[in-house]
């Protein structure tokens, strides 16, 4: 039978995966959505034939009939709604970040460990879509394939055209930078050790008190380094780079290719291509096979995405991460050993 899920949260991402599991992915079924916003849940349920709302979330959760969970409400509501799906022994893809702090992210790894030493299966997921994006597992594969020799250094450059207002210099860090400590560990297959937080001159564009763009220097346990260029209110589109400098060659992802245009332009005929608008438009077909292989799995009582050790990993770097943005030096990461 179709897993029956409950969406937790419908505001941009949280109606984007309603949509994508009602229309392209198979063996699922929204069967509730849950939002504060109660106009915007019955907006999104009147889409899906069979859904319904449940206003409380918690509910929604220990409602017999509902056999996994997309987390996608605000984060601070993510730390007891994911500890009462792994209470209620139930599946659940959780949206970054997993918690709020890297405290309670190691609360969600324990009880998921208590879990799993129970009963042998794995519940949580965390919503790190880039490792579902072809070019990122294609790098991926090719690193560990030995194609460009030992990794060394990653270059990354990570820009939005904008961000809603009240978006703060640490929630970068906290909502963007985490993508590329995500990417960097999965390209890796190590640790972060340790952060450095530049911040060069600042756009005109960005929004007063913002230090945008900023420089992110990851320091690896192996000794690698990665830096990031992050950089939210350029005011032109959305672009995702990553390249791996390794001993013996590079290889790049996040080039637009597509159709490329010749046409008149100023001064004679420009040659081009276009450049995606957001995230959703990016990374539409990692999200599409995040959830194919979250539903997979899950109606194998198992999870082969990042899980909460990831969730928690990421949240250390990024903790890590404002404390090196405030105080201007070198952060070690604090985290457990495995
Ligand atoms: C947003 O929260 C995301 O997760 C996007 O992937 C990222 O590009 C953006 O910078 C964040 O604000």
């Amino acid at each position: 039978a179709d897993l029956r899920v409950a969406v937790l949260g419908v505001g941009l991402m949280g109606a984007d995966h309603v949509a994508r599991l009602h229309r392209r992915v198979s063996g699922a079924r929204v069967a509730a959505v849950s939002d504060a916003a109660t106009d915007r849940a019955d907006q999104v349920a009147a889409e899906v034939p069979g859904c319904r709302v449940v206003p409380d979330p918690l509910a929604a959760v220990a409602d017999p009939e509902i056999d996994a969970v997309v987390v996608a409400s605000p984060g601070r509501f993510h730390e007891e709604q994911v500890l009462a799906c792994i209470d209620r022994g139930i599946p659940v893809l959780c949206e970054k970040p997993l918690t709020l702090e890297a405290a309670s992210s190691l609360a969600v790894v324990r009880a998921e460990d208590a879990y799993a030493a129970r009963t042998g299966g794995r519940l949580v997921q965390v919503g790190f879509m880039r490792r579902f994006d072809p070019e990122y597992a294609q790098l991926r594969e090719l690193i560990a394939s030995g194609g460009i020799g030992e990794p060394l250094v990653v270059h990354c450059a990570h820009r939005n055209p904008a961000v809603p207002p009240g978006v703060t210099t640490e929630s970068v860090v906290n909502d963007s930078v985490v993508h590329e400590v995500d990417v960097a560990r999965f390209l890796l297959g190590e640790e972060i050790a340790a952060v450095t937080v530049l911040r060069p001159r600042s756009t005109r564009h960005a929004a007063e008190e913002l230090s945008d763009p900023l420089l992110v220097l990851l320091e690896t346990t192996g000794g690698r380094v990665v830096d990031v260029e992050v950089f939210v209110s350029t005011g032109l589109a959305y672009e995702v780079r990553t390249e791996v400098v390794g001993e013996d060659g590079s290889a790049m992802i996040g080039i637009p290719q597509g159709l490329v245009r010749q046409s008149a332009g100023p001064g004679g005929a420009v040659r081009g291509t276009t450049v995606p608008a957001g995230f959703r438009e990016r990374f539409a077909t990692a999200y599409d096979l995040e959830l194919q292989r979250w539903v997979d799995a899950a109606r194998r009582g198992t999870v082969d995405g990042p899980g909460a050790w990831d969730g928690y990993a990421a949240q250390a770097v990024c903790a890590a991460g404002v404390e090196a943005l405030l105080c201007g030096r070198r952060t070690e990461v604090r985290m457990e050993q495995r």
